[in-house]
């Protein structure tokens, strides 16, 4: 089993990702993970932040020659906006006492919690008036070390040929039409479009959506979709509730800033459709070779590619509706811990949207799951071993 996590304050130093039991002899290239990086960097919406951070990743350990050795892996990315945030974010040095008006104002003026965010439940749980030891790591910045962690396991699933793409399905009110759109097509064409959307005309009023939301000084979320092609049958199990597949996605795309609910497949319209009309019938696909996920298939795929917790071929696809960001740059109703009294929630520079990029970042976490219960399966040791356990799975005549 994979397992990783990360490190790092948003305005901190640096984000730091580490994956540990990540199998040997994969071949890792950076030029890849830096190519997620800057995906998720982009997207019409995004902050003046975005502007200022390269998110370049510096392997730290776990590969020799561009090969992974089997011990853990360590990715560093360094916060460009470090620089401004010295004085207030040193681990040791305690804040100077001659501040400019902007670092007094981002050091000392956060005791007015924001509706929607960690901001209260965290100052109580952390027991501090000051909301930037909450609020710093509960930033949606951490999300890089996320997908660099992602990119790397996204490689192995390269190897087995296992490919992600995403999509945006709705941004505010704006939502893509009943229209299906092909895997390749998302692959290809999503990244063409600022909010990542695959129609040319809704993308068009979704970034208009943005541009009214951000004059109104508001701001808006959406959903996103992530698909996973080529997932052998029987990834996941359906003997313990903490080894289904689904639930270990769900889980994935729950943890992302924002996220608030979380369907697979037909999801939630399934619940008012009856049996006949959801389920996906089975059947024989003699012309095919005798790959044990390619030889029985299914006519539709509203179960989204698992069933009682375990993949069944068919394309993973998974769907996250986040809210809207949490910090408005207009006034907020809430009240000030240091004075009791009645308040305007802080105001942080933010995004207005971030939809585009959290799809990426859907893609990372369903890559390190997905790499995850491939290496439970196949072992976790190296490559070799992998590659052969996944061959005889897959040539096994069934
Ligand atoms: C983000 C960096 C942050 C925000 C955003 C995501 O930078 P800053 O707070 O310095 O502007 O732009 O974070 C949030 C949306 C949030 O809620 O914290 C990033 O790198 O993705």
């Amino acid at each position: 089993m994979l397992r990783f996590c990360t490190a790092g304050e948003s305005h901190g130093r640096s984000l730091v990702g580490l994956i540990e039991s990540f199998p040997a002899g994969f071949e890792i290239s950076l030029e890849k993970i830096n190519l997620q990086m800057d995906r998720r960097r982009k997207g019409y919406g995004r902050g003046k932040r975005m502007e200022i951070e390269s998110d370049q990743v510096t392997i730290l350990s776990g590969l020799r020659q561009g090969i992974t050795i089997g011990s853990p892996i360590a990715c560093l990315i360094e916060n460009k906006d470090w620089t401004n945030w010295k004085n207030i974010m040193d681990p040791f040095k305690p804040i100077p006492s001659r501040l400019s008006p902007s670092e007094k104002k981002l050091a000392f003026d956060v005791t007015r919690p924001r509706p929607g965010h960690a901001d209260l439940s965290g100052a109580i749980k952390y027991d501090t008036h000051n909301l930037r030891n909450v609020l710093e790591r509960a930033s949606a910045r951490e999300t890089a070390a996320r997908v660099a962690c992602g990119a790397i396991a996204r490689q192995l699933l390269e190897f087995f040929d296992i490919r992600i793409a995403s999509h945006v399905v709705s941004i505010g009110k704006v939502r893509l039409g009943a229209k299906k759109f092909s895997f390749e097509e998302m692959e290809q064409n999503s990244d063409n479009s600022p909010v990542r959307c695959l129609d040319s005309q809704k993308s068009k009023m979704m970034i208009e959506e943005i541009r009214q939301a951000k004059k109104n000084r508001d701001t808006l979320g959406g959903i996103f979709e992530v698909r996973v092609k080529n997932v052998p049958v029987g990834l996941g199990s359906n003997a313990q509730w903490s080894d289904r597949l689904d639930a270990e996605l769900a889980r994935g795309m729950m943890s992302i800033q924002s996220v608030k609910g979380v369907e697979i497949g037909d999801g939630f319209a399934s619940a008012g459709k009856p049996g006949s009309i959801v389920h996906d019938r089975i059947y024989r696909d003699k012309s095919d070779s005798f790959k044990i996920s390619k030889f029985y298939k299914r006519t539709t795929n509203n179960a989204g590619g698992v069933e009682g917790g375990m993949s069944n071929g068919s394309e993973i696809v998974i769907r996250a509706a986040c809210k809207p960001i949490s910090t408005l740059m207009q006034p907020v109703a809430t009240v000030d811990l240091k004075t009791g009294q009645k308040a305007e929630a802080i105001v942080e520079r933010s995004d207005v949207c971030v939809i585009p990029a959290a799809a990426v970042v859907g893609e990372a976490m369903a890559a390190m799951v997905i790499a995850s219960a491939l290496t439970e399966i196949f072992g976790g040791e190296s490559r070799r071993a992998m590659e052969a356990g996944f061959s005889e799975y897959l040539q096994r005549e069934f």
